[in-house]
């Protein structure tokens, strides 16, 4: 157990370290004119995140046997889209967030009209990094382009904001919470574990399989997420804790135990999923291990 633990936290830096070198090698450098511009794209991509979702697009690419350099691309596309999505959520008409990544939120640093410009350019890097990627079949490169517009617009991201936005003050059920953090949490989630897939040989009768351990681990994600912002540490988590405090989350409907039960629950269905996968779904199966017991 202990050995498998720290077999998963080396493959995780090693992951992590990956990413973030190929992150940074995408973004132009410090006074790129315009200065400010550059300045908050590496600010906004560049801080310490865990990469989990860029992970999970590697760890469904080694899977599928994908090119590594293609699966690489792809991870960082996916976490292009992560961090525009990020930015915006933190702006004061949103979340009003002041911390992110244990840095001050971009807004905080060049001013909200600069924060939604970052947004749109790293959505735009997102989609060039997809084109320009190596190591893609162009009917891939088409099906990985559509996967990640579905899973921002308005039956993903954009359509799980707006649902938590009108949401805010009022008490949902468990459904319509379910709604909004399977569309503003789970899509890209969805979206990492099949553009991995897709960057290899994945049969379609391999894509539902991760879909349905996408989805499972995705909305996990979401409820120990509310749960670190309920009782985790700020110094661990890098963000704000009680942010919220206005709006209906798994642990103030299901309680604090009842909320781990169905951490437990998704996570476990999770690993069902990825049963038709044998032992080539391991780092698949520890991830979701990782999100069970995560403290930041
Ligand atoms: C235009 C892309 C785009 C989106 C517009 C604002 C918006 C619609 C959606 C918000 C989506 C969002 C930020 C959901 C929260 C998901 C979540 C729990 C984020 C925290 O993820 P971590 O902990 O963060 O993996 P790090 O910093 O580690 O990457």
């Amino acid at each position: 157990m202990i050995g498998s633990r720290i077999q998963l936290a080396a493959y995780l830096d090693e992951r992590r370290a990956r990413i973030d070198d190929a992150l940074d090698r995408r973004v132009p450098s410090l006074g790129t004119p315009p200065a400010i511009l550059h300045e908050a794209l590496r600010h906004a991509l560049l801080g310490p995140g865990k990469r989990l979702r860029g992970i999970l697009v590697l760890a469904a690419a080694e899977l599928a046997r994908g090119s590594a350099e293609a699966a690489l691309g792809l991870a960082c596309a996916v976490e292009m889209v992560h961090a525009s999505s990020l930015i915006l959520d933190d702006l004061p008409c949103m979340d009003d967030a002041s911390v992110r990544r244990g840095r001050p939120a971009l807004h905080r640093v060049v001013g909200e009209a600069n924060a939604i410009l970052t947004s749109v350019a790293l959505l735009d890097l997102a989609f060039d990094t997809v084109q320009r990627t190596g190591g893609l079949r162009d009917a891939a490169r088409g099906a990985i382009t559509c996967c990640l517009t579905e899973a921002i617009g308005a039956r993903g991201l954009v359509g799980g904001q707006v649902a938590d936005l009108a949401g805010t003050g009022a008490r949902l059920d468990l459904d319509a919470l379910e709604f909004v953090h399977s569309h503003k949490t789970g899509a890209l989630f969805i979206a990492a574990a099949e553009v991995g897939a897709l960057a290899g040989r994945a049969r379609e009768r391999d894509l539902e399989p991760l879909r349905l351990y996408a989805k499972n681990l995705g909305l996990a994600f979401q409820i120990t997420d509310d749960l670190l912002d309920y009782s985790g540490s700020p110094a661990r988590t890098g963000k704000d804790a009680g942010l919220d405090r206005d709006k209906t989350t798994f642990v103030t409907l299901c309680g604090i135990d009842g909320a781990r039960r169905l951490v437990d629950e998704l996570i476990d269905a999770a690993l069902v999923a990825l049963t038709p996968f044998g032992r080539r779904a391991a780092h698949l199966r520890a991830f979701a291990e990782l999100v069970r017991t995560r403290d930041r």
